[in-house]
């Protein structure tokens, strides 16, 4: 085995998309002629999977970045060890260990769902969720070493360092008030917007990566060229130069959210439910069929307002998003975006809705479409979603599709279900 580079950085949520964007990004600033590599110990998150088939090929794995014609083979080694998330152990180790001066994680929109017991959970020393673990691990991190941190997640919320932060430390406070306030001084938690379209890796790509590389690389991830990752926060015991190799530094990176929230994954929404119902695979499929198209214009209209930035910037972002959309040499299916919608509309759609309200504005042209795709979606045996039982039971009992419409909408926001005209145009989607 060559040198690899010392452990400074943990990651909670070993999938696709940290492979192919955070490692990605750790991989380029650890090449810069000079640079004091950075290595990074990935914990996976409810199976130990990527870690086993990683581990077997010494955590090397190939990145394919697909552009519209042809494929860019990058070996990536920034990864330098991979274990089983759900082993305390393993957690323990990571976010305890003095050297680790960051944890980025890619826990998914629910994963900051925490039950109400789970600090009985963590107390026990059995927490269930990756919140839970990460406030196990910083348990271990205050008892010994007491070093600072940087808790870095990369999901598609608003405000995610805030989020975490808030999860995080209200948790603690329920197992040990001592920890909490421990965290609060010592724990940094950074906001990021992260951009980079990752579909789940298949059969022919793993083909297509050992015919490019001439081996059997078991773990490869197909990305797109394009990339972004905008951070504000503090780094303690500092970072990879990021910001050397693409990642932008900023003090507030809300437009940023939102602007991608509101672009991009709003549109990947709505072409999810909307092209599943009328009978797409993929975004790219999706983007052939006029009626599809005319609607996501109308979803990036209704944001562009909205948007704290001017309507050329809004222009030239939509610009990018359709050649990165229709890209048909990346699979993205919609199946897989059409997950956890309900932890995905409610930023996505509802707080575009409720920055229009605010600024006297009226609710948006393609929201009622949206959410009435969503209620279809809803009643197929495709839903895969955390709240997939309640809503369908609450769905189930309805017929009529004002009604249908006011419970979906009800759950996504309170406010937004008492505008009667938004119920009409739902039901009349339906
Ligand atoms: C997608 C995102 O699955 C989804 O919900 O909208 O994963 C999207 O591909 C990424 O955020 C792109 O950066």
């Amino acid at each position: 085995m060559s040198q690899r580079a010392p452990i400074r950085a943990a990651h909670l949520g070993l999938g696709a998309f940290f492979r192919a964007h955070q490692a990605w990004y750790t991989q380029l600033a650890n090449q810069r002629p000079g640079a004091e590599p950075w290595g990074i110990w990935a914990l996976t998150g409810r199976s130990p999977a990527a870690a086993e088939v990683l581990s077997a090929q010494d955590c090397r794995y190939t990145l394919l970045e697909r552009g519209p014609d042809h494929d860019t083979p990058l070996e990536i080694t920034s990864v330098v060890r991979a274990d089983d998330g759900t082993d305390p152990e393993d957690w323990r180790a990571a976010i305890g260990d003095q050297n680790v001066a960051l944890v980025t994680s890619t826990i998914t929109e629910k994963g900051y769902l925490v039950d109400d017991d789970e600090h009985e959970a963590v107390r026990a020393g059995r927490p269930t969720s990756a919140v839970g673990r990460l406030v196990d691990g910083l348990r271990v991190r205050h008892r010994g070493n007491g070093a600072p941190l940087a808790v870095v997640p990369c999901d598609n919320l608003t405000g995610n360092g805030e989020l975490t932060r808030r999860t995080v430390v209200d948790l603690a406070d329920r197992v040990d008030p001592g920890l909490a306030a421990w965290i609060g001084e010592h724990v940094s938690f950074v906001s990021t917007m992260v951009d980079r379209i990752t579909p789940s890796t298949t059969d022919s790509d793993l083909a297509d990566t050992a015919e490019l590389v001439g081996w059997a690389d078991q773990a490869p991830v197909v990305t797109e060229p394009f990339s972004e990752w905008v951070i504000a926060g503090e780094f303690p015991l500092g970072r990879p130069d990021w910001h050397e190799v693409g990642a932008t530094v900023v003090d507030d990176v809300e437009p940023f959210e939102q602007r991608k929230l509101w672009l991009l994954n709003g549109g990947h929404s709505m072409l999810a439910y909307l092209g599943l119902a009328r009978g797409h695979r993929t975004i790219a499929e999706a983007m052939e069929d006029h009626v599809c198209l005319e609607t996501l214009r109308r979803v990036w209209n209704d944001a562009t307002p909205v948007l704290p930035f001017s309507t050329e910037e809004v222009a030239a972002a939509t610009d990018a998003l359709v050649d990165r959309f229709t890209n048909a040499r990346i699979q993205h299916r919609l199946a897989q975006i059409a997950g956890d919608g309900s932890q995905k509309l409610p930023v996505r759609f509802v707080a575009v809705q409720k920055a229009r309200l605010a600024a006297g504005l009226g609710l948006g042209e393609a929201f009622a479409t949206v959410v009435a795709a969503w209620i279809t979606h809803l009643g197929t045996d495709e839903v895969n979603d955390p709240q997939a039982t309640a809503l369908q039971q609450d769905l189930a009992g309805r017929s009529d599709p004002r009604e249908r419409a006011r419970s979906a909408l009800t759950f996504l926001d309170e406010e937004l279900a008492g505008h009667d005209d938004l119920v009409a145009d739902v039901a009349s989607a339906l």
